[in-house]
């Protein structure tokens, strides 16, 4: 049995960032990550990735380059938490004892709950997901393929990563298309299961105008449940018929936002909670229960969209907050604003840079109006946020552009926002 004062589950973009901060003050040897992959990705290139902007490559490092040096990487999956004796189990065998734990895990896409899903992916070239790494590569060579028919987008019942990644995808292929000469005769239809294009009303203002303008058929509370890839069928679920009514699809094309869920180590511990998400105070980020547990990210329960920007956010205040538990002080040092940001990529050299907090209320950095497509914003998505990601971030100096929103917005009053992120 090894003991650490702090150890961190998952070296994604949550778990490389808190390490970071953290193992300079508890000192070497002191913090352990525990992550299975020998990959860290950057999830957010992914969808241009998907778009043929970037290679996969660009999206990836070895794990050890961003896993900070001071810090003890055990390279294990966490299999069983026993909070009460306050270890994890690792799935190398080793039980792993703690003073303090964050969990920051990320999410977990569930390939297998869509039925055909996993042998399209395999087999048919035609179906494609961003969302997990061995399938973005799939998709421009996909979207290169397009000659005419049903062009499908998809988003499902469950909470997602990047809820605006299903779109961004779609909106990057229908400018391709326009773009080749290739758009004519070639019907693009985005189902989703939500009943809203987008959450935030102010944002999916502008986006029911693009799909308008760009001839982009949106179906509501559609739910994908099958993908017969033999006949090229994909299958859906009316959601809002008592008979249970399906709607069957011939696709030319087909990007699948999977359902996804909390991970299943979570779901089976005492660390979540109905939803099977880690149970977490929504402001100051400790767990409900376990004082010595903190989350972060995408494995929590946190009620907003799940994001690296929303990671950046939480990451400030979980230092604050955790660093405070550890000195024996009031937990309640800063309070998470549920601040979150999606890039919404709406074309090659097109952004709304969407950026909001709990209930849906927007928080925009830049003093302009944010809703609108721009060049600028879309440099920000490809060119800057990678460099903050890599430089910042995961060493643990990004913590969002909460500071800089109040700086930059000096005098300007026309979005409501809350004073911190
Ligand atoms: P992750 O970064 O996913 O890290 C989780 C880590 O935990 C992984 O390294 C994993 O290997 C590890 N792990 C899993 N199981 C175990 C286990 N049992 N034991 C130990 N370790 C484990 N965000 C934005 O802000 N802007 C965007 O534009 C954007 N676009 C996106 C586009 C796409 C296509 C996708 C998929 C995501 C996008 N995101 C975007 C979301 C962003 O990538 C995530 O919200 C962010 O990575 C969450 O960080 P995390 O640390 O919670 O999880
Ligand atoms: C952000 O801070 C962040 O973390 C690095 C992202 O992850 C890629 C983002 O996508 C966004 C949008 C932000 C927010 C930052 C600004 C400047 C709006």
């Amino acid at each position: 049995e090894k003991h650490y004062k702090l150890v961190v589950v998952g070296g994604g973009a949550g778990g490389c960032g808190v390490a970071a901060k953290f193992t300079g003050k508890l000192g070497t040897g002191n913090v352990a990550i525990i992550e299975p992959s020998l990959y860290h990705y950057y999830q957010p290139l992914w969808t241009l990735v998907g778009g043929g902007i970037y290679g996969m490559n660009k999206s990836m490092r070895p794990m050890d380059s961003v896993i900070p040096k001071d810090v003890d990487w055990i390279r294990a999956r966490a299999t069983a938490f026993d909070p009460d004796d306050s270890t994890v189990m690792c799935s190398n065998g080793e039980l792993i004892k703690y003073d303090y734990m964050v969990v920051a895990m990320g999410i977990q896409v569930d390939l297998h709950k869509i039925k055909g899903l996993l042998e399209a992916l395999e087999t048919d070239p035609a179906v494609t997901t961003n969302y997990a790494s061995a399938y973005v590569a799939k998709s421009f060579p996909a979207i290169k393929d397009i000659r005419g028919g049903n062009v499908l987008f998809t988003y499902p019942t469950t909470p997602v990563k990047c809820p605006g990644a299903a779109q961004k995808i779609m909106y990057l292929t229908e400018d391709y298309l326009r773009k080749s000469h290739r758009r004519n005769g070639v019907n693009v239809q985005y189902n989703t299961a939500l009943g809203v294009i987008f959450g935030v009303p102010r944002y999916a203002e502008s986006l029911l105008k693009i799909v308008e303008k760009r001839n982009i058929d949106v179906d509501y509370k559609m739910n994908l449940e099958e993908i017969h890839s033999d006949r090229k069928e994909a299958v859906f679920r009316k959601l809002d018929s008592d008979t249970g009514e399906t709607k069957t699809v011939k696709y030319s094309f087909l990007h699948v936002t999977p359902p996804m869920s909390a991970p299943d180590v979570i779901k089976q511990s005492p660390l979540s909670d109905k939803s099977g998400f880690l149970d977490v105070d929504k402001y100051t980020l400790q767990h409900s229960r376990y004082q010595n547990i903190f989350g972060i990210g995408d494995c929590t329960n946190l009620p907003t969209s799940k994001t690296a920007a929303g990671v950046a956010s939480q990451s400030g205040v979980l230092r604050r907050n955790m660093t405070a538990v550890m000195e024996g002080n009031h937990v309640a040092q800063k309070e998470y604003t549920g601040y979150t940001s999606c890039p919404l990529v709406t074309g090659y050299g097109k952004c709304i840079m969407a950026e909001f907090g709990y209930d849906g209320i927007p928080m925009e950095t830049f003093p302009l109006d944010q809703s609108k497509e721009r060049l600028s914003m879309y440099h920000m998505k490809k060119d800057v946020l990678p460099e903050i990601y890599w430089k910042f971030l995961v060493k643990g100096y990004w913590e969002g552009p909460g500071t800089y929103r109040k700086f930059m917005r000096l005098g300007m009053g026309h979005v409501t926002k809350p004073s911190e992120a």
